[in-house]
């Protein structure tokens, strides 16, 4: 659970990170199953970013029993994205992000409710991201990087920036003369908790070692999208804190993984 200080930094900043989140043991043991699960390498994408590097990433909607699950659906996760959003919770989807050593792209400013507003969603206060690193994110490997208070402009236009989508930067450059950029550098199992209508974006990996993160992603059951997806209208299956250190198995073919070509985030 969050303290006060932990969601007074979430309600004024639009982020909050929280160290340690995970043990380096659970961090470890995520990065280890989820870069040689063959399936989650089988759905898994690349998208170019504005100077056509790519970045890899795999997307499913429904927690499952894999380690994965045991992440998404886990107690204290789950009670503290309630806490930040005010009541009872779905889990939208989760996704592997995957920047390689030297070629990793970069992911453009926007807000992901610049993209969760097409699936028909209507409150952003009540949807936010968990980012965990799995590696180490520094400035040189592509660490997500935010405009501090941004969640309260409301959601800005977003376009074509590469096959990606990019908030109108007109805007983002005006709101860059009053703050400063944070770089949101991460130890493997510190987490990142983010609004989702805070402006981010991560840089190319310029580096010898990878950028490996894990990014969950719910909404408030009171805030169902249009339809789709099905796991954003069931309540989470709860389960114990440490049931990832229990879990090996990767993502199962069963997994209801998004493909590129109906990923309705990436067509401007
Ligand atoms: O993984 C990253 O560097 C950026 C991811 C991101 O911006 C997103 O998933 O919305």
């Amino acid at each position: 659970m969050l303290n006060q200080k932990q969601l007074q930094q979430y309600a004024e900043a639009g982020y909050v990170i929280v160290k340690g989140f995970l043990s380096k043991e659970e961090a470890h043991k995520l990065y280890q199953v989820s870069s040689s699960d063959q399936v989650l390498s089988e759905h898994s994408y690349a998208v170019r970013d504005a100077d056509g590097n790519e970045s890899r990433l795999a997307l499913w909607h429904t927690p499952g029993d894999d380690i994965y699950g045991m992440l998404s659906r886990s107690e204290k996760l789950v009670r503290s994205v309630e806490q930040l959003v005010g009541g009872p919770i779905a889990h939208f989807h989760s996704k592997v992000m995957q920047k390689v050593p030297k070629v990793g792209g970069a992911w453009e400013w926007h807000q992901d409710y610049g993209y969760w507003y097409r699936n028909g969603f209507l409150f952003p206060e009540e949807m936010l991201s968990v980012m965990f690193a799995l590696t180490r994110a520094t400035k040189e490997n592509g660490c997500l990087k935010v405009l501090p208070g941004s969640h309260k402009l409301g959601r800005l236009e977003h376009g074509k920036a590469g096959e990606q989508v990019g908030a109108d930067m007109k805007m983002v450059d005006r709101y860059k003369e009053r703050v400063e950029e944070v770089y949101c550098e991460l130890e493997p199992g510190d987490a990142l908790f983010f609004h989702s209508n805070l402006l981010h974006a991560s840089g190319p990996n310029r580096s010898d070692y990878p950028r490996w993160s894990i990014i969950s992603c719910y909404n408030s059951l009171n805030n169902t999208p249009d339809g789709e997806p099905r796991s954003s209208f069931e309540p989470i299956k709860v389960v114990p804190d440490g049931s990832i250190l229990q879990a090996s198995a990767g993502l199962g073919e069963q997994a209801d993984f998004l493909s590129k070509e109906t990923d309705i985030s990436l067509k401007g």
